[in-house]
């Protein structure tokens, strides 16, 4: 009945609360890192957290479209077919969850032109090989098959200059039944609310 296990209590509800918060494993998922002015574009070798092949990557800040999220966003062909790569620690067996948005250019030299290969542990595949110019959403749920997993978006068609954008990368563990066991069932949250109530009454009657 000491205030120890109060304060314990405490923390122990408070890291359980902590837990509930997805985090994104990619850093720079929204390429906001690096400052790009705004109505420009520029190439870059690489950027923040993320590596790039020998055609760079562009950044564009309202040039043939606007951000999903935030200013910048990218596009995946540079002067030529290009691609960006991530890779970042995971967890065996776990399942996660990958998600990004893709865009067609909303000028006249996106058609014909577009697409974007996205690869991660084993699966892979392609968007954006038509006129979509809205920011669509993909997602995917994929399990790890090693300690460190390499995400990488690369452009697809014609190799032209002009290519598919991509924003609001993000990687998230998906809570499985071993990551749920860490997570309070509504049930034992009860038991921690009775636990401490009990606890309070107690205090007061000796008071
Ligand atoms: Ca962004
Ligand atoms: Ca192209």
């Amino acid at each position: 009945m000491s205030k120890k296990f109060l304060l314990a209590l405490g923390l122990g509800a408070a890291s359980l609360l902590a837990q509930a918060a997805p985090i994104n494993l990619v850093k720079n998922g929204s390429f906001e890192s690096d400052v790009q002015g705004g109505n420009s574009w520029s190439i870059y070798g690489s950027l923040t957290n993320w590596a790039a092949g020998p055609f760079g990557i562009e950044v564009r800040n309202n040039v043939a479209g606007k951000a999903f999220d935030g200013l910048n966003f990218v596009e995946l062909d540079t002067t030529k077919n290009s691609w960006i790569s991530q890779s970042f620690t995971t967890i065996v067996g776990a399942t996660y969850h990958l998600s990004f948005v893709w865009a067609n250019r909303t000028d006249s030299q996106g058609a014909n032109s577009n697409g974007l290969n996205w690869s991660v542990d084993a699966l892979s595949g392609v968007v954006g090989q038509d006129l979509t110019t809205a920011w669509t959403r993909f997602e995917q749920d994929f399990v790890a098959t090693g300690t460190s997993t390499t995400l990488r978006f690369g452009g697809v068609g014609k190799s032209d200059g002009f290519g598919t954008s991509l924003d609001a990368v993000s990687v998230t563990q998906v809570a499985n039944a071993a990551a749920k066991s860490t997570v309070p069932e509504p049930g034992s949250l009860a038991l921690l609310a009775g636990a401490a109530a009990a606890l309070f009454m107690a205090r007061r009657r000796k008071a």
